[in-house]
C-alpha cells in the first residue's frame, strides 16, 4: 500500500492492525459497512424515483390501497435476512475475540490514576509504565514531540507469534486498556478481572490509550507495545528477571547506607515529577480545595511520622495512592526529604531508606 494510501486509512478509517483478530474485525466492519451502503443507495433511490415519477406536477393521483399482505412479508422477512446475514461473522469474530484460553504467556494489567502497572503471571517481572512526555510540552514551553502523550517510560514487551492473555482490573476508577493495532479494548474495572488477547505478527511497537474517561490526567496514561520475536522475548524476559532479582538486593544492601542531601534531593525531585507533581502540582502549591499544598504544609514541616505514613500508605477515600509498592525504599526516601525541603520547605532534615524501611516493619 501507497504511503497515502496507509495515512488515509488512518484517518478516516478504522486500522487494518497487525493481529488476525485485527484483520477479521477490519474485515467484519468493511462488510457491514458495504451492506449499509447498499440499503442506503436502494432505500434512498426508491425514495426519490417515487417523490419525482410521481410528482403531483405531472397529474399523479395517489394510490389508496390498504394493507397489502405480500408488500407487510416482504418488509418484515428482507431485514431479518439482512440482520441473520451480519450476524453471523459478527458473532464468530466475538467469539473468538473472547476466547483467550491456552495462552502462552498471561499478564495482569491493572490501571490506576494515572499510569499502568505490568505483571508476567509465568516469571518474577513486574513494572509500572508512566507517561514519558516532558513536562515543559504539554505546557507548550518545548515543541512537542512526534509520539506526544503516547510514549511512556516503560512500554510493555510481549512475544510475537506467542498468545498473549492479558487480564485486565483496576486499582481505583474504571479505566480501559486499548491498542487499536490489537483489537483490543477492555476496560479495567476495580474488582472484577477482564480478560482479552493477542497475538501480534509482526514485531513492533504498537501505542494505544486508556479509552475511559477516569479522572484529571485520563489523557496521560498512554499504552507502548513492544513485540519481540519469541527468542528476543525470551532474553528480554530472563534480564528483567535478573534486574528485578537484584535490585531487591542491591536495596537491602543500600540500606545501610545514608545518602547526603544533594542525593536525597536529585533522586526526590525526579520522583516528585514523575509520581506527584500532575495533583500537588510542580511548585507543590496543590490545586486549592481538590489537591493539599505540600508548600508550607504542617505535615511536610513538622510531623515527620504521619508524611512517610501518607507516601507509604495513601489515604484511603482520596486520590492520594499508596506509593509503597510502586517506589523503591530509596525512592521513597528521597521524595519525602525533597518535599520537606523544596519551595521553602526548609526543614533541613533527611529521610534515609533505612527509616521507611524501619516505618514500614514497625
Ligand atoms: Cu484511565
Amino acid at each position: 500500500m501507497s504511503p497515502i494510501a496507509v495515512q488515509a486509512q488512518s484517518q478516516f478509517n478504522l486500522t487494518q492492525g497487525v493481529t488476525d483478530i485485527s484483520q477479521r474485525v477490519y474485515d467484519l466492519h468493511m462488510t457491514i459497512f458495504y451492506i449499509c451502503c447498499v440499503i442506503g443507495v436502494i432505500v434512498f433511490g426508491a425514495m426519490f424515483w417515487s417523490m419525482i415519477r410521481h410528482r403531483k406536477s405531472k397529474g399523479r393521483k395517489p394510490a389508496t390501497f390498504h394493507e397489502s399482505v405480500k408488500v407487510e412479508i416482504a418488509w418484515t422477512v428482507v431485514p431479518f435476512l439482512i440482520l441473520i446475514g451480519m450476524a453471523i461473522p459478527a458473532t464468530s469474530t466475538l467469539i473468538a475475540m473472547e476466547d483467550s484460553s491456552e495462552a502462552d504467556v498471561t499478564i495482569l494489567v491493572t490501571g490506576s490514576q494515572w499510569k499502568w502497572h505490568y505483571k508476567y503471571f509465568e516469571n518474577d517481572v513486574e513494572f509500572f509504565s508512566l507517561l514519558a512526555t516532558q513536562r515543559q510540552q504539554i505546557e507548550n514551553k518545548l515543541e512537542k514531540g512526534e509520539n506526544y502523550l503516547l510514549e511512556v517510560d516503560r512500554p510493555l514487551v510481549i512475544p510475537t507469534d506467542r498468545k498473549v492473555r492479558f487480564l485486565i482490573t483496576s486499582d481505583d476508577v474504571i479505566h480501559s486498556w486499548w491498542v487499536p493495532d490489537f483489537a483490543v479494548k477492555k476496560d479495567a474495572n476495580p474488582g472484577f478481572i477482564n480478560e482479552s488477547w493477542t497475538q501480534v505478527n509482526e514485531p513492533g511497537i504498537y501505542r494505544g490509550q486508556c479509552a475511559e474517561l477516569c479522572g484529571k490526567d485520563h489523557g496521560f496514561m498512554p499504552v507502548v507495545v513492544i513485540a519481540k520475536e519469541p527468542a528476543e522475548y525470551d532474553a528480554w524476559i530472563a534480564e528483567q528477571e535478573a534486574a528485578q532479582r537484584q535490585a531487591k538486593e542491591e536495596e537491602q544492601r543500600l540500606l545501610a547506607m545514608s545518602m547526603d542531601m544533594d542525593e536525597l534531593m536529585d533522586l526526590g525531585e525526579q520522583v516528585y515529577l514523575g509520581n506527584c507533581a500532575a495533583c500537588h502540582q510542580g511548585n507543590g502549591e496543590g490545586v486549592p480545595g481538590v489537591f493539599p499544598a505540600l508548600k508550607g504544609s504542617p505535615m511536610a514541616l513538622n510531623d515527620m511520622e504521619a508524611h512517610i505514613d501518607i507516601v507509604v500508605n495513601g489515604k484511603s477515600g482520596t486520590s492520594m495512592q499508596a506509593f509503597g509498592n510502586q517506589l523503591s525504599l530509596r525512592e521513597l526516601a528521597a521524595v519525602i526529604t525533597y518535599e520537606r525541603n523544596a519551595w521553602g520547605n526548609d526543614t533541613g532534615e533527611t529521610v534515609q531508606a533505612s527509616d521507611v524501611n524501619e516505618f514500614m516493619n514497625q
